[in-house]
């Protein structure tokens, strides 16, 4: 979340590659496609992302990145280096282990690189009850009040990647990495399914898909970055292919099994020129597209009833195809100035098939309206970016920048049909617990941001800098929510409208938005004492406030006020570090979603890690004083008990945060 704004709002890319999820729960967004012990960089564009990191998104961007190829100097041996390591977490037993090697003369570099994590339910610091009976318990432990996290297991995540890297003409570098991921299961504890291959204590009972990888993730990435005389010319072409199977854990195992599948193919890619026209101006220019293929069904179960006798179609042949152009001038008119002006066109075409539900009984009127309706909408994006940066002296800068930028809906906003309770259920996102259908006419977002900072620090930019950062933006067309009401369907009962302590059925809706706040941070080295080694002081505080501005209610999801401070030591190859964050309660909420307050609260965190020459040790106690709270980002707590049924799961538990973990982590560079 940025600045308010989180999942398709934000462009976020792996390795250069537009990821999108397969799921409608978004249960597989991109950064889920990246081993963590991969990562070798984060950028966040927090607030004015240049148009040509931009597109289709009216928040910031989030760039990770694996490290670069590595490669042996001319004339040098053969380069060989490897890494392992293994990491134990104590909350729910977590633990997982990294491999990685590497091969390389001056020109072809070849990699490999796996890795596996699994961890039981977590547990929560203080005891907690919203249990709806299972089957899997006895009358007397359903009604006991306990402290794990149901639906908060994973296991048999396996990460594998092959590397292909050459370079040639000194500077011209192509890179080929193919990629894997599949999973056993996956918990998601704020929503009514889990990511299932096999439930490992109820294989023996049945199982859809027993023996066939459910849930993976396939992707082929094929990057050349070429330094001619004019500039850089970079492009990237992926592929990705994705495998997605839902159903309940034991956690909320009710007697049924409700399968779920999804699958995507995504073809991307990106073409960029920065050219140096003069010694100050540089102009970068190019095109991006992303063309996303999306199937979504529910395979029918028994031989009568409600979820008999055909599979169910939320979305079939889905498709949403973007293209963009883009140019950008970054001018230095003097050491003091420099600006950055871009615009960026483009156009989202989105079109889905003819769908049905699992019987005519129930689905057959509503489906065959949408059968009958024009489905195809394209939208056209004009964005345009104004970044001026002001460096008076060494010791300040100031910053300001102006921005329009567009955002598409995606299929699930646009396509899911039925207004049918448990159909409805099952489309949802944002983890609040209630009941979504789509809208096909709703319009692209346009976001206007204005954003202003400054920066205060040393002449050297090393002892202490303080950066005070304030931002507003207003959207039309924000894709919000309504109660859906008696009007627009005969499911929508007129108590839907109205209730205030209750799961909602919602439909996306266009309305008008603004969100505000500030971000400031700072750090301070603090000195050195001989022999005991040198302190300093790093802290963050950010406010975020959205309102809807044609309803008057507030945004969902509202991070509040929050502060962090570290506290940081280091002495040779030792690092220690105190971290305290500070969360105030969350007590402004969206009213259209029933979504609920939760406390303020104070984490305590310390950390120690040691570096040797071949090998690192992190050690970390986690909320040290073991302190009950709850998240205020973490969404409604529906991971016990019958999930399927709206509001089956007694509404108004949020999902509580993790206790006190003793994390252990080694890792050995060879
Ligand atoms: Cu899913």
């Amino acid at each position: 979340m940025i600045r308010g704004l989180a999942d398709d709002r934000l462009r976020t890319t792996v390795d250069g590659m537009d990821l999108m999820t397969a799921c409608p729960n978004h249960m597989n967004p991109a950064l889920s496609f990246i081993d963590p012990s991969k990562v070798a960089s984060v950028e966040a564009y927090a607030g004015i992302a240049p148009v040509s990191v931009g597109g289709d998104s009216i928040g910031g961007t989030i760039q990770v990145k694996s490290g670069p190829p590595r490669f042996a100097r001319p004339g040098e041996a053969l380069l060989v280096e490897g890494e392992a390591g293994i990491f134990q977490r104590s909350n729910g037993n977590a633990r997982g282990k990294n491999f990685r090697a590497m091969l390389a003369n001056d020109r072809l570099n070849l990699s490999y690189s796996e890795s596996e994590s699994e961890s039981d339910n977590y547990q929560a610091a203080g005891d907690f009850k919203v249990r709806t009976p299972t089957l899997w318990k006895t009358t007397a432990e359903n009604h006991v009040a306990e402290r794990e996290v149901g639906s908060s297991a994973y296991g048999g995540s396996r990460n594998t990647e092959f590397g292909l890297a050459f370079r040639f003409l000194h500077d011209h570098l192509i890179e080929l990495k193919v990629g894997e991921q599949d999973l056993d299961y996956e918990g998601f504890p704020n929503q009514r399914m889990d990511m299932v291959w096999s439930v490992p204590d109820a294989a023996n009972m049945y199982s859809l898909r027993m023996g066939q990888p459910s849930n993976m993730n396939e992707s082929v990435n094929l990057r050349y970055n070429g330094q001619y005389e004019w500039g850089v010319l970079e492009a990237t072409l992926f592929r990705q292919r994705l495998r997605h199977h839902m159903d309940m854990l034991r956690d909320r195992w009710i007697g049924m099994f409700m399968p779920m599948d999804a699958e995507s193919a995504t073809v991307g890619g990106l073409l960029k020129a920065s050219a140096d026209l003069t010694d100050t101006d540089l102009l970068r220019a190019g095109m991006d597209f992303q063309n996303y293929r999306y199937d979504d069904w529910w395979p029918p179960i028994g031989l009568s009833g409600a979820m008999c006798c055909d599979a169910f179609w939320n979305v079939r042949d889905g498709r949403r195809d973007r293209i963009g152009l883009f140019a950008e001038w970054e001018a230095r008119w003097n050491p003091a100035w420099m600006t950055l002006l871009g615009i960026r066109g483009g156009t989202v075409a989105s079109d889905a098939g003819p769908v049905q539900g699992y019987n005519v009984g129930m689905y057959g009127a509503e489906a065959a309206d949408f059968n009958a309706r024009d489905r195809y909408r394209k939208d056209n994006h004009l964005d345009w970016t104004a970044l001026a940066r002001y460096t008076p002296a060494a010791t300040q800068t100031w910053e300001a920048g102006f921005a329009r930028k567009s955002r598409s809906p995606n299929l699930l906003e646009r396509y899911p049909w039925t207004y049918e309770s448990m159909a409805m259920s099952m489309n949802n996102f944002v983890g609040d617990g209630n009941a979504y259908v789509g809208n096909m006419d709703l319009g692209p977002e346009i976001a206007h941001t204005f954003s202003a900072s400054g920066d205060w620090h040393d002449a050297s930019q090393r002892k202490w800098n303080l950066k005070l950062t304030g931002h507003l933006t207003h959207v039309r067309d924000f894709i919000d929510a309504e109660r859906c009401a008696p009007g627009m369907s005969i499911r929508c009962p007129a108590s839907n409208v109205t209730t205030t302590n209750r799961y909602v059925k919602l439909r996306y809706v266009n309305q008008a938005a603004r969100l505000y706040g500030f971000d400031l941070s700072g750090k301070v080295e603090l000195g050195r004492i001989e022999s005991i080694g040198s302190f300093s002081l790093g802290g963050m505080t950010s406010f975020v406030r959205g309102e809807n501005r044609t309803t008057g209610d507030n945004l969902y999801h509202m991070m509040p006020l929050n502060l962090k401070l570290a506290l940081t030591h280091r002495l040779g190859g030792w690092t220690n570090t105190a971290e305290v964050q500070g969360v105030a309660a969350k007590t402004r909420i969206s009213q259209v979603r029933n979504e609920v307050t939760t406390p303020g609260y104070g984490l305590l965190t310390l950390r120690s890690g040691y570096e040797w020459k071949h090998a690192r040790l992190d050690v970390a106690l986690e909320n040290a004083f073991d302190r009950f709270y709850l998240l205020p980002l973490g969404g409604a707590y529906l991971g016990q008990g019958n999930s399927m049924i709206p509001n089956a799961i007694p509404y108004g538990m949020v999902l509580p945060g993790k206790a006190r973990s003793l994390d252990l982590a080694l890792n050995v560079r060879f």
